[in-house]
């Protein structure tokens, strides 16, 4: 229906200058959606449903509201529903429209006018239900209250009729219930939904709204083709030791047995995120494949200065920080105040305590922030009526006395912990003494490292063979697995533009190595000097000797597992690498087929079947399935691996609104504890979500 039509038609409201002013409004979100919602890409898609849950979400923490239900349906729409009191439905003295209306067709008043409380609604961007309602190609929203069910209908932001009265429900039950369907001429790249996708946010809410429930499920019934990214991927990660045949346990409603490798008819899935404990549950979420330090999970909780600051931490044996901050139950990646408040109540805190207790004598330096923070697992939350956002992203938290709270707040509650558990604290700052230590022989071994590079004038690996183009833009760098298979790749690469670094065996856990031993492998060293970049906080993008670097390893489990690791090592220590998009999978092909002198590659079963298909299954068919790179020669490597022209990469990529998710990921495939890893079926879908095709 064009929008004339509906106007005419449709649309039966007396329009008066307000409701013109409205209709400009929205229509300046359909013609910029960018500004409103960041993108329309597949995110943009689900930061829509965002936007409706954080209004239900505002009412759980209001206090009104238990049960969120979210509902991607079978034609696609989603459908959000809470238990709360129902958005109000009475006359808005100001716009002369019921209140919903006004939630819905006015940009901007997503948020509580004048409402108290904390105004926690807007997603990453602020913007409401509004913005969904400009986006969709239509939106229907039903309140109960006071016993009637009350509707209305918008498309692509009109109203269709006034807010009616459609039946009654018994008086105790309220609530709202919004569905909505995205305008396809607007996310021009996807309208579909990705459970998966939505599965990682709606728990990382449920964790951050303790005893909040959150029930997801999927209508949707249709067949599921698989794409090359997800096959590879779903290869890799079985091949890295994954058992695809165990499933994620926690939640038990989600149909079990769910296949991800073949394509199979799509179940109907749901699952339900409810957690007493709130974030510290999440901390032992993030923690299930470490192995902690101690039992407890300490939790602290305050407010101060108009901030609500929730904190939980645990550490682990392990060397690594994993400390998530958020502002609204929004994820800050950048941290900003409320992360720096956490990082100098504990430095602070701890240092007092071992001091007093003895632990560290009067001549010893004190203990840096990093030694308390390795191994450590957190969460930092705050709630705050009008956060400032900095930074280039704008994803870093300003407000100043954020910084004050937390640190206030933790620094108090954590030096009565440690007084009451002084077994726990003395096993942190044991820890910590090691870490300090550990840093200390590092840092030796660094300054070696540096001195050395800079009186060879920037020693490039032996085994390296570098391109001759010297603008790191032309360039990209293989990272081959294996002397043989590095052979060939010398052999076949483009010389100008490729250059190649054979690995020997397996790298360096880095998950389980502290950084004197990183610095000191031999293979690490390799990778660190021929991308010039330098890691930790001596990483410069700017020294980026290649613009690709690629990692190409065997299709069997050593391959993949050499794969993971070098992601591991690429993520903890390089991670702008991953941001900025530099860092590619190589897909070597699975089959070579023959016939009649004429050649083709198959890079997956389906491919195969396919060309097998169009050429015919005969008998004289040679087809060689290759188990390693080593079986290639330099030809068949430069055709299938190598030509830019004709290869496949698959990029890597960063989500950070799946932060925590990434490193859970990443801990759970390199760490210790077996049963996670076994556990970790469900969860390779956002492996599979960090990589597409380039
Ligand atoms: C499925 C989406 O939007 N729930 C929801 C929204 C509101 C309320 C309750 C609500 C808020 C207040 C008072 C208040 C909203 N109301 C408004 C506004 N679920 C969903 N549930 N009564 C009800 O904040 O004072 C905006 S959102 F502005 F109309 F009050």
């Amino acid at each position: 229906m064009s929008e004339e039509t509906m106007n005419n038609t449709t649309v039966n409201h007396e329009y008066g200058a307000d409701q013109i002013q409205i209709l400009e409004g929205l229509e300046a979100v359909r013609k910029r959606p960018g500004m409103y919602i960041g993108t329309t890409s597949s995110r943009g898609l689900h930061h829509l449903v965002y936007e409706i849950v954080d209004n239900a979400v505002d009412e759980a923490l209001a206090g009104f509201c238990d049960t969120i239900d979210v509902s991607i349906n079978a034609d696609n729409s989603v459908t959000v529903t809470d238990n709360g009191r129902g958005i109000p439905v009475g006359i808005n003295h100001k716009a002369g429209i019921p209140a919903v209306e006004v939630v819905f067709t006015i940009l901007h008043a997503g948020g509580k006018f004048g409402g108290g409380g904390y105004k926690v609604s807007g997603g990453l961007h602020g913007v409401g239900a509004s913005v969904v309602n400009a986006l969709s190609n239509w939106l229907e929203v039903e309140i109960c209250q006071e016993g009637k069910v009350y509707k209305q209908r918008y498309e692509k932001g009109h109203v269709c009729y006034p807010l009616k009265e459609i039946g009654t429900c018994p008086v105790e039950k309220t609530g709202t219930k919004v569905t909505f369907m995205p305008d396809e001429t607007i996310f021009t790249e996807t309208t579909e939904f990705e459970f998966d996708v939505l599965k990682v946010r709606l728990r990382e809410m449920a964790f951050l709204t303790k005893g909040l429930r959150i029930i997801l499920r999927d209508e949707r019934q249709e067949k599921l083709e698989y794409d090359n990214e997800n096959e590879q991927i779903n290869d890799l990660l079985q091949r890295a030791e994954v058992d695809m045949q165990m499933q994620d346990k926690e939640e038990s409603t989600e149909n079990s047995g769910e296949d991800s490798e073949k394509p199979v008819e799509k179940k109907k899935k749901q699952v339900e995120f409810y957690y007493e404990g709130g974030i510290k549950e999440f901390v032992t979420y993030l923690n299930k494949s470490k192995t902690p330090l101690y039992d407890n999970i300490l939790y602290f909780e305050g407010e101060k200065n108009n901030v609500y600051v929730e904190v939980a931490f645990q550490h682990n044996d392990s060397y690594n920080e994993s400390v998530f901050s958020f502002v609204n139950n929004i994820n800050t990646p950048e941290g900003g105040t409320h992360l720096q408040g956490f990082r100098n109540a504990i430095t602070k805190t701890f240092n007092d305590y071992a001091r007093n207790a003895k632990l560290l004598k009067d001549s010893e330096p004190n203990l840096s922030g990093e030694d308390i923070r390795e191994g450590l697992t957190a969460i930092v939350s705050v709630k705050i009526e009008d956060p400032q956002f900095e930074g280039q992203t704008k994803q870093k938290l300003g407000n100043s006395e954020a910084r004050g709270a937390v640190d206030n707040i933790v620094s108090e509650q954590l030096t009565y912990f440690l007084e009451l558990n002084p077994t726990v604290a003395k096993s942190i700052c044991e820890k910590s003494i090691l870490a300090q230590r550990a840093r200390e022989a590092a840092r030796k071994a660094r300054d070696l490292t540096r001195r050395k590079t800079a009186l060879d004038g920037m020693t490039l690996p032996g085994k390296l063979a570098d391109c001759s183009d010297k603008d790191p833009a032309n360039c990209e760098i293989y990272i081959v697995e294996g002397d043989s298979a590095g052979g060939s790749a010398k052999t076949a690469r483009s010389r100008a533009t490729q250059a190649i670094l054979p690995l020997r065996g397996k790298i360096l856990n880095v998950e389980k190595a502290r950084l004197d031993k990183i610095y000191a492998n031999a293979e690490i060293k390799a990778m660190i000097t021929a991308f010039g970049t330098g890691i930790h906080e001596d990483f410069d993008i700017s020294k980026l000797r290649y613009n690709k670097i690629i990692l190409m390893t065997d299709a069997d489990v050593d391959g993949a597992h050499i794969s993971t690791l070098l992601l591991t090592f690429i993520y903890r220590f390089m991670p702008e690498l991953i941001k900025q998009g530099h860092v590619f999978l190589a897909k070597p092909p699975l089959y070579k087929l023959e016939k009649n002198k004429k050649v083709w590659y198959a890079y997956s079963d389906e491919e195969l079947d396919a060309i097998l298909q169009e050429v015919g299954r005969d008998q004289n068919n040679k087809i060689q399935r290759y188990k390693g790179l080593g079986e290639m020669d330099a030809e068949q490597l430069w055709e299938t691996t190598m030509d830019p022209e004709r290869r496949i990469l698959l990029r890597v990529n960063y989500d950070e609104e799946m932060e925590s998710e990434l490193d859970l990921t990443f801990t759970t495939l390199m760490g210790d504890n077996v049963e996670p890893r076994r556990d970790f079926i469900e969860e390779n879908a956002k492996f599979v979500k960090n990589i597409d095709i380039s």
